[in-house]
């Protein structure tokens, strides 16, 4: 075990690292800001995922500092939510108490990383000083219109008692946070318009991001193409004249052979005779207790009840009967589906369960699909079609729209996926939504004088379904006293992810008391450089954020289109195969090792496990490989053997090839890859010699990963007064790294028996003469030589006896 007294150097260097961090000019050129995504302050300990995710973030914050960067790399606590309200639960303590706490164990965690960050508990989310601009950023919103309250089924967990947005709810029905069964209940609600910005958010011109995030981002906005087509109804009245749908293939318009309605739609009541009335109020009331994703799987049987009514076809005049189907969802589209069940599945699958017929209308000869079986969805030639027949699936889409558009029935159509952002929670651990009522019921926005408009304490957290808030005595008060007799207040919590949104707006100005952020400087500072953070946000947090910068930047309160350049996802560390976890007991506490070998090993550890974004198997196998490698290092820096180079040429090469390889390493989060350049750095340089230069690069090369150590060479061994990283690590200089001898192997009888370091173009002599100075010198100079093949730059072979 290394005598090396670790423990020393780190707290120096963290010590003097805190006393000399400043943070950079609003208008410095080469301000760079590094974000990692901000932590939940819970009770536990940092775990290993954390502590890879910020030592990964750090290693390339680092790096950028020493291409003269003046690096921002802020540090903050998304601290509303529901595990502090939960703790409140179950043991009293007040979450402002237990987040205090908590916050304070986690600062002084972060640090023992030894990370460059810029810690600031003034973004610590449920801090009045925060959570002021948070209904700032809410009551821009509501004054453009993009926030508003309206009765909306939304997705109710039954056990956190609080409605969840979409992206909140997993793909097989149960709560993302609590597992609980996802139902659908009818409650007034907040929600912000983003989608409005459907069709902006699907240009990813100005993001760096993986390709996988924007897919993701993609499919969850859903952009599709078709019609809407209007279907009069047989017996209209005055309210109602006919059901109008959305459809993605107009083209199989002549294939509708009845139309569902989503059990929840409005005009389900006026649709139902008396002889259904009881059948379809059971139906509907059976719907409510079901998700959405388990109604629209095509795995699940279909079911639904007739209405009782009928339609007519809008081309052929055909009567159609409008039954309701819990597979149509009242959100999406206009809630109404034309049935062609001869070309969708679940269409077919409800056909077949009840009956209907099914009438083939698209031919499509390479198919596979067969009508016995399944329905035959790949698109084709039209027949049973009158005089649509013929025309190919893309031509009718048209053609059918056309005609549809001059009956004044129907007319082309682009629908989103994307919902409209429910942003208010049943819940008190959140930011208080800054609106009250009038008399009259009408939201009325809080003046910014009256922010931030304080979550209220007199409050049981218990959750009972209807929001905390509203036992509150003082808030009623405070509301009646500020707005007068009558004023109600909002009760409702805004959802964390709306804290979340826009906090990067914030680092760089929470000395400024006087706006959110300064708006005559975010743009030297926005878009935030480079974002790490878990793929899991893909959907939500970071659909969110782009959102919400769009508004800001329409607002005109900066200029970028988006709030993150570059976007990188940390890879998981798993532990034997698995996904860390208490219940597993395979949680691996990064605190045991840095206690025994340091941060500076420990981080290189998890530099070693592979590339950043891959993540990986952890195991601690390689960690005394690292520890010896350190103490190598420190060998190298305290010995005064330097400075005689043995074979300039190939220890130019060598530093050359280091400093080309690292530089693209960094920039592409491959920390894994730097580690092993240096380890075949050094044992090049133990051949060639090394001189101070060569030091100086092997300790800026190694500064990010091992940043304690670096720092201490750099002063101590190196005799520079300034930090490390506020040198600059040069770069390559590639006329170095081409070689004018090449390594060749010698080959005796077909056996490789040494190599040779020789001129591409050497003639045989020089290759021979080479040779017997190589390892291969026994084997052919006895004289029992038979023949000698060379081939200029490639092979040396010798054919002895
Ligand atoms: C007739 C049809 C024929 C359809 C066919 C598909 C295939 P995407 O692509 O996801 O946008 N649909 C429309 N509104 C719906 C709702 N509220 N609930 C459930 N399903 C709904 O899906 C569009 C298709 O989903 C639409 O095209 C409609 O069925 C159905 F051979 O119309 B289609």
């Amino acid at each position: 075990m290394s005598e090396f007294n670790f423990q020393a150097i780190e707290s120096k260097w963290q010590k003097y690292w805190s006393e000399n961090q400043s943070k950079p000019d609003s208008l410095d050129p080469n301000l760079f800001y590094n974000l990692t995504m901000f932590p939940y302050p819970s009770g536990s300990k940092l775990h290993l995922g954390h502590w890879y995710t910020f030592s990964g973030t750090d290693m390339f914050g680092r790096y950028q500092s020493l291409l003269g960067k003046k690096v921002f790399q802020p540090f903050g606590f998304d601290s509303f939510g529901l595990p502090a309200e939960n703790f409140a639960i179950k043991t009293g303590i007040h979450p402002s108490d237990s987040i205090d706490t908590n916050v304070k164990v986690m600062v002084d965690q972060v640090k023992t990383i030894g990370g460059m960050f810029h810690i600031d508990p003034k973004v610590t989310t449920s801090t009045p000083e925060y959570y002021k601009w948070t209904q700032w950023v809410f009551l821009e919103l509501f004054k453009k219109g993009l926030a508003y309250k309206k009765e909306a089924l939304v997705n109710w967990d039954p056990v956190d008692q609080t409605v969840l947005a979409n992206e909140q709810v997993l793909p097989d029905g149960t709560a993302e946070r609590s597992g609980a069964k996802v139902v659908q209940k009818s409650i007034a609600q907040w929600f912000l318009k983003i989608t409005d910005y459907a069709e902006e958010l699907l240009d990813f011109s100005d993001c760096n991001w993986p390709e996988k995030t924007k897919l993701m981002q993609t499919n969850w906005i859903g952009k599709s193409t078709g019609s809407t087509i209007k279907f009069p109804l047989k017996n209209p009245n005055q309210d109602l004249t006919h059901i109008e749908v959305y459809t993605t293939r107009p083209d199989t318009t002549m294939g509708v052979t009845y139309v569902v309605v989503a059990p929840e739609h409005k005009i389900v009541e006026q649709l139902t005779t008396q002889d259904q009335k009881q059948a379809v109020t059971e139906y509907v009331e059976a719907t409510a207790l079901k998700s959405e994703i388990d109604r629209s799987s095509t795995e699940t049987t279909k079911t639904g009840c007739f209405t009782g009514s009928y339609c007519l076809h809008p081309i052929t005049g055909e009567a159609l009967p409008i039954w309701i189907a819990d597979y149509a969802i009242a959100s999406y589209g206009t809630g109404c589906v034309m049935a062609v069940p001869a070309h969708d599945q679940r269409d077919y699958d409800f056909a077949k369960t009840y009956e209907l017929p099914i009438k083939q209308v698209i031919e499509s000869p390479q198919s596979e699909q067969n009508l016995d079986s399944q329905a035959i969805t790949d698109p084709g030639i039209l027949i049973n079609s009158s005089e649509f027949d013929g025309l190919s699936s893309e031509e009718a889409k048209i053609k059918i729209t056309e005609k549809l558009e001059s009956l004044n029935l129907g007319q082309a159509k682009t629908n989103y996926r994307l919902r409209d952002w429910s942003i208010t929670r049943q819940r008190y651990w959140g930011c208080p939504t800054p609106i009250v009522y009038d008399p009259q019921g009408n939201p009325v926005p809080v003046p910014e004088e009256h922010l931030p408009w304080l979550l209220p304490t007199d409050v049981e957290f218990r959750p009972t379904g209807t929001a905390p808030l509203a036992q509150s005595k003082e808030l009623l008060e405070r509301t009646e006293r500020i707005f007068g007799k009558g004023y109600t207040p909002e009760v409702d919590t805004l959802d964390t992810f709306m804290c979340s949104s826009w906090y990067y707006l914030r680092f760089p100005f929470t000395d400024n008391d006087n706006q959110a952020f300064d708006t005559q400087h975010i743009d030297n500072w926005t878009p935030v450089k480079c974002y790490t953070g878990g793929p899991e946000h893909a959907c939500m947090h970071l659909l969110y954020a782009r959102f919400i910068h769009k508004v800001m930047r329409d607002l005109k309160y900066v200029k970028s289109n988006e709030p993150f350049q570059r976007l990188i996802h940390q890879g998981l560390i798993t532990k034997d195969g698995a996904k860390m976890s208490k219940s597993k007991g395979n949680v691996v506490s990064p605190d045991d090792y840095t206690s025994k070998f340091g941060a500076d090993v420990f981080r290189m550890h998890l530099a070693f496990q592979g590339p950043f974004e891959e993540g990986g198997d952890f195991s601690d196998g390689g960690i005394i490989g690292v520890l010896r490698f350190r103490d190598k290092l420190v060998r190298l820096f305290e010995s005064s053997s330097t400075c005689n180079i043995k074979d300039q040429e190939a220890y130019d090469f060598q530093i050359n090839k280091l400093l080309e390889k690292a530089h693209k390493d960094y920039e592409n989060f491959q920390f894994n890859t730097v580690v092993s350049s240096l380890m075949e750095f050094y044992n090049a340089i133990s051949k060639t010699g090394i001189d101070k230069k060569g030091l100086e690069i092997l300790a800026q090369t190694l500064a990010p990963i091992m940043p304690h150590l670096a720092e201490e060479f750099w002063h101590t061994n190196l005799g520079h007064t300034n930090s490390i990283f506020e040198s600059i690590m040069p770069q390559a200089d590639t006329s170095k790294l081409v070689k004018n001898t090449i390594e060749m192997g010698v080959q005796v009888n077909g056996k490789l028996r040494g190599t040779i370091q020789i001129a591409p173009n050497a003639d045989q002599e020089t290759a021979h003469q080479l040779a017997l100075e190589s390892h291969a010198k026994r084997f052919i100079e006895d004289g029992n030589l038979v023949k000698t093949i060379y081939i200029p730059g490639k092979i040396l072979n010798y054919v002895v006896k």
